[in-house]
């Protein structure tokens, strides 16, 4: 029989920053969630219509183990920290999930199954959802990973963590694109993450200068939470990209071969060069209307796109 202690031994000894345990209870914030839904909010990522309760993911499901992983770096530009110069953290929060997994025989999601993993952390104490809907720790901030293990086993809960934002709204103001559109509710068609990460297709055009120079991913809400102030580095190494209008010119290859095995390799390279020239028609010069030139002939429609607009913005 394992109990709760060394399931928080085990995850510290993977390298989890914070490990919590709940019920396996469904959520409360179902009608919230279905009214987010209803409104559209979730834009093209249809996978998120499919959110069952935990007894469906694991029948008999009575705990739930959650972990978080810091991953606080000093960033670099372009990129989104959690994606600078990690490997993806799907792979690397998997492998240590598994081993956790196989103490209670559960079965491990990070970002990869139909879970509301925030609620499921405050509810294991771990923190609050912030304004800006990401999980805030009073000791580390709002730079974390986060992870679940479901197991049938009876684990011994932790209380649920209340939230400490008061009458704070940097995060809301802080938005470049005006996504949070209210206390704790985010229109994922307006959020650079989700232009610039899930969007398939064309950005619309007039979100495009909003963008700024944010290649994969945004920060902003995220930079401006007073609670970063206690917020330690990880050990994580961010790694720069090399110059854009360099990688405009990227084959297929040469685009693998740099991003394999990170966030980014994810796009593929049509959507990652999409985002380079939305970023080259904010902030690019005259080389950057030169390797523009170029890409407005490259071989992919939405490449061609991007660079005959970003052209157009620059000229
Ligand atoms: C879809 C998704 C996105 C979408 C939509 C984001 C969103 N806010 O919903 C997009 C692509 C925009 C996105 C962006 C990002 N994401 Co994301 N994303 C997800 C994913 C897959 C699902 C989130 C979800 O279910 N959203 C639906 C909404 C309605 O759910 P929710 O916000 O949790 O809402 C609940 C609460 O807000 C609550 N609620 C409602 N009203 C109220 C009122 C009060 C007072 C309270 C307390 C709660 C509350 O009820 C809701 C329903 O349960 C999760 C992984 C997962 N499976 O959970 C990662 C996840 C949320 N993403 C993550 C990250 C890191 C990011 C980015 C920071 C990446 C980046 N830098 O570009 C940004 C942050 C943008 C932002 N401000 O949220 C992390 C967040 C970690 C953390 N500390 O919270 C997660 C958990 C992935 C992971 N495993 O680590 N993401
Ligand atoms: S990640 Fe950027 S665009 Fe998305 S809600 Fe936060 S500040 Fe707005």
């Amino acid at each position: 029989m394992i109990d709760s202690v060394t399931i928080r031994q085990q995850a510290r000894v993977l390298g989890f920053d914070l490990c919590g345990i709940t019920t396996g209870t469904k959520t409360e914030h179902d009608a919230s969630f279905r009214q987010w839904l209803a409104d559209g909010c979730h834009g093209e990522m249809r996978y998120m219509t499919r959110r069952p309760d935990p007894d469906q993911l694991l029948p008999g499901v009575r705990s739930i183990i959650v972990v978080g992983l810091n991953y606080h770096n000093p960033g670099i530009p372009h990129v989104a920290r959690y994606a600078a110069g990690m490997r993806d953290y799907h792979d690397v929060m998997g492998e240590k999930l598994n081993e956790l997994a196989k103490l209670v025989d559960g079965v491990w999601y990070v970002d990869t199954g139909p879970i509301l993993e925030r609620d499921l952390t405050q509810r294991a104490g771990l923190g609050w959802i912030g304004k800006h809907t990401n999980l805030i720790n009073r000791r580390l901030g709002n730079w974390l990973l986060l992870g679940e293990v479901l197991t049938t086993r009876e684990l011994v809960p932790d209380a649920p963590e209340r939230g400490h934002c008061g009458s704070c709204r940097r995060c809301l103001d802080a938005c470049p694109t005006g996504a949070i559109t209210a206390p704790y509710r985010l229109d994922a068609r307006r959020c650079i993450s989700y232009l610039t990460i899930e969007l398939k297709g064309s950005i619309p055009v007039e979100l495009r200068p909003l963008i700024g120079a944010r290649v994969f991913g945004c920060d902003a809400c995220l930079e401006v939470c007073p609670w970063n102030r206690f917020a330690r580095l990880s050990t994580i190494a961010p790694r720069a990209l090399p110059p854009l209008t360099e990688m405009l010119a990227w084959t297929e290859q040469q685009f693998a071969g740099y991003f394999r095995g990170t966030p980014m390799f994810r796009l593929k390279r049509a959507r990652f060069l999409r985002n380079v020239c939305v970023v080259l028609g904010n902030i690019g010069d005259k080389a950057a209307l030169r390797a523009l030139a170029h890409a407005v002939q490259d071989s992919d429609a939405l490449v061609r796109e991007h660079a005959t607009w970003a052209i157009n913005k620059l000229a």
